[in-house]
This record gives C-alpha cells, structure tokens and sequence, in this order.
C-alpha cells in the first residue's frame, strides 16, 4: 500500500469542486487517510514546491495558492502515486486527457485544481509538512479486499 498527497487549489474551492474530486478519488478504489483545511502561506508554497521557487511565474502562483484556503488530504492504495497523477491528468488542462480531472474541469495551467504527489519520497515530504503521524488514520476498509489483484484469495 502506498500513500500520496493531494491538494484542492483555491480554484477548486471557488468553484466548489470539492465533493467531485473527492468522488473521483474514492471511485478509482483509494481510501482517505486525513484531511486538513488549512490557509497557506508564501513560506508554505515555497516548501511544497521548491522545484518552481526561480520561475518567473512563481510569485503568480504564490498569490494564487494564498487566495482562500485549500483542502490538504492523504489517500492510500495500490500504486497510488501514479494512480492519482494519472487521475488529475496533465499539469495543464489544455493538454490534459478527457476523462482526466483536469482534462474534465479546467482550463488554465495557473488554475489546474488539484496538486498531487509525482514521486513516494515526494509524497512523503508532502504528507510530513502538512500532517503529524497522529493526524493519519490507520483503519481497514472492508472493500479493500475486492481492490486486489485476486479478490478471491
Ligand atoms: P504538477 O502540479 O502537475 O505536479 P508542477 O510542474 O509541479 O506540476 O507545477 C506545480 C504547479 O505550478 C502546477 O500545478 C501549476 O499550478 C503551476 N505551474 C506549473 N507550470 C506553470 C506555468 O508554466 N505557468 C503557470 N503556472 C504553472
Ligand atoms: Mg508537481
């Protein structure tokens, strides 16, 4: 089992997309493990993504991801890192797939919904900056069975 870290942007909020991205996450067959409410801050931005820190798009994106608070959430499963990249679908919406969440729900690479984990050690340091390890819920879902490879078994 794997978890991933997933984040609702302030355009999802906005545009009260919460529930839908919610359904789709649990359709796909993942389990939710925390959610979080939270403001972000430009300190906050920074350490979620570093990557993007000497963009000259960045400080846009810093006053974006600040414009109301955002829903930070942990969601485990089977390959869940790819499974949810695959999911939400290219960063930007313009290029991203039909049936993806942001190939169905948006337009704009500076207003693409969701953040997802692209890698586990990312994944990881994602989880650790948003949740303490008690924040994280450790239960058995009965239909985890019927997720497997060999449900029979
Ligand atoms: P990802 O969200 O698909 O992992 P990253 O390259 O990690 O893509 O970029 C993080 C976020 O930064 C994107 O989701 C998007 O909101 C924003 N972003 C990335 N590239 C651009 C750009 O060229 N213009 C504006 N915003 C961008
Ligand atoms: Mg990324």
């Amino acid at each position: 089992m794997e978890d991933t870290f997933i984040l609702i942007k302030p355009d999802g909020i906005q545009r009260s997309m919460v529930g839908r991205i919610i359904q789709r996450l649990e359709e796909k067959g993942l389990q939710l493990r925390a959610v979080k409410m939270e403001q972000l801050d430009e300190s906050m931005v920074k350490k979620l993504y570093p990557h993007l820190k000497n963009k000259e798009f960045f400080p846009r994106l810093v006053n974006f991801m600040v414009a109301t608070p955002v829903l930070a959430m942990v969601w485990r499963g089977e390959g869940a890192v790819l499974a949810t990249r695959k999911l939400l679908g290219s960063t930007d919406p313009q290029k991203a797939e039909t049936g993806t969440i942001r190939g169905d729900m948006a337009l704009a690479v500076g207003a693409n919904l969701v953040h997802c984990s692209d890698a586990p050690e990312n994944a990881a340091r994602e989880i650790e900056l948003f949740f303490s390890p008690g924040e994280l819920c450790n239960y058995e879902k009965s239909t985890n069975i019927w997720l497997r490879e060999e449900p029979w078994q």
